[in-house]
């Protein structure tokens, strides 16, 4: 039971690491190196006094540093949940954002193939794959195609596509996880569920006036980090490789989000919310509603809804 994180430092990855530790493995987080060295490990400081736990140096960027820690680490699982994840950036940055989730992905699957082929491999892809697609029922789900509408999408369709591609051609175990917005209090602030919640709390506090958004009409499928990390463990736990869409099945626009916090703090979102340009996408993906049947039949359930994740995330800043 040796796991290997790449992306440990980011939201999921801290919530992954928890549940591995807590099922008695040996955890290997791999992590770039930054100047500032506290700003990376927040979400992960509670854990270090566990000597289960033990953190590498790396880069996906770098197949040099993948090899190496794979053969110092022999792990028997990877969870590859590095990524530049957030979507308007990839218009910003496209190029870096390809590089990454795509080529990146593209040399750890190299490195798997070098060291030991087999090691279960879990890819962190995403609903963004889908973009605009929607079957005549309303959800997107693993048959429904895929036209992205970003760089990050696109970028992650190629790795969505090389991991299936390497599990057919050398019959690897890796698999898919399509998995939905999710989100926590550890969500980077610059995702609208964390900006909403902290900077309503500020506005309540008296800190700040207003709450500058984008398209505030875009839906999303909305669950906790915390389910879906249990999910990504399970898929690779199974007989076999396989892809899995993992989505709480009900969709929220950004107003409803906006509606659920400002009330919770006894506010009307109203009097408060503006929109601003710069938020806007060059392209929107407008809705996203999962339907995760096939990863509910191996026994997985979200045990958060839509508000006690909202809960959770308010109360967080509150605290703060
Ligand atoms: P996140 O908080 O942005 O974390 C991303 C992680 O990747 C961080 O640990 C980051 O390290 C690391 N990273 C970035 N570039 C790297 C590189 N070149 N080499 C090594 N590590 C690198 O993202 P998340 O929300 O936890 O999501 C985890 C994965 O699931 C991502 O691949 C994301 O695209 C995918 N996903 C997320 C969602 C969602 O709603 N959260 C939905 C579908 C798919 P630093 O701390 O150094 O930046
Ligand atoms: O919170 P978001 O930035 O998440 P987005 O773009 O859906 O991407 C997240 O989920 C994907 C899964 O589908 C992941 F693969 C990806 O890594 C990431 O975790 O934006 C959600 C919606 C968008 O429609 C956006 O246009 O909120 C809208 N929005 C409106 N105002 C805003 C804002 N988004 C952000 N980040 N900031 C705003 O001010």
């Amino acid at each position: 039971m040796n796991a290997i994180i790449v992306g440990i430092s980011g939201q999921d990855g801290s919530y992954l690491a928890e549940f591995l530790l807590g099922k008695g493995y040996n955890v290997c987080g791999v992590v770039r190196r930054s100047s500032v060295t506290e700003n990376q490990s927040y979400r992960i400081n509670h854990l270090f006094d566990n000597p289960k736990l033990k953190l590498e140096y790396g880069d996906l960027n770098d197949l040099s540093s993948l090899v190496h820690i794979l053969q110092k680490h022999k792990p028997t699982e990877i969870y590859n949940l590095a990524a530049q994840s957030h979507v308007k950036i990839s218009f910003d940055n496209p190029i870096y954002t390809c590089e990454t989730n795509a080529i990146g992905t593209l040399k750890l699957l190299e490195a798997i193939r070098l060291v030991d082929i087999k090691i279960k491999m879990y890819q962190a892809s995403s609903s963004e794959m889908f973009g605009n697609n929607i079957d005549d029922d309303g959800y997107q789900r693993e048959t429904t195609q895929m036209s992205p509408v970003s760089p990050y999408g696109c970028s992650k369709v190629f790795g969505y596509n090389l991991t299936r591609n390497y599990r057919n051609s050398y019959n690897m175990f890796i698999s898919n996880g399509i998995l939905f917005n999710h989100e926590s209090p550890r969500r980077g602030v610059n995702f609208v569920t964390n900006k909403v919640c902290k900077m309503a709390v500020e506005i309540k506090k008296g800190m700040i006036d207003k709450l500058p958004l984008g398209n505030l009409e875009a839906s999303r499928d909305w669950g906790h980090s915390k389910d879906y990390v249990e999910a990504m463990w399970l898929m690779l736990q199974q007989e076999d490789p396989d892809d899995f869409v993992c989505s709480t099945g009900i969709s929220h626009t950004v107003r409803d989000l906006c509606e659920y916090v400002f009330n919770k703090l006894d506010m009307d979102y109203k009097d408060y919310v503006t929109t601003d340009e710069k938020y806007f996408r060059p392209e929107e993906l407008r809705d996203l509603k999962g339907d995760c049947s096939k990863l509910t039949k191996l026994g997985w359930t979200p045990k958060y809804t839509f508000e006690t994740m909202l809960d959770e995330m308010v109360e967080y800043w509150l605290d703060k």
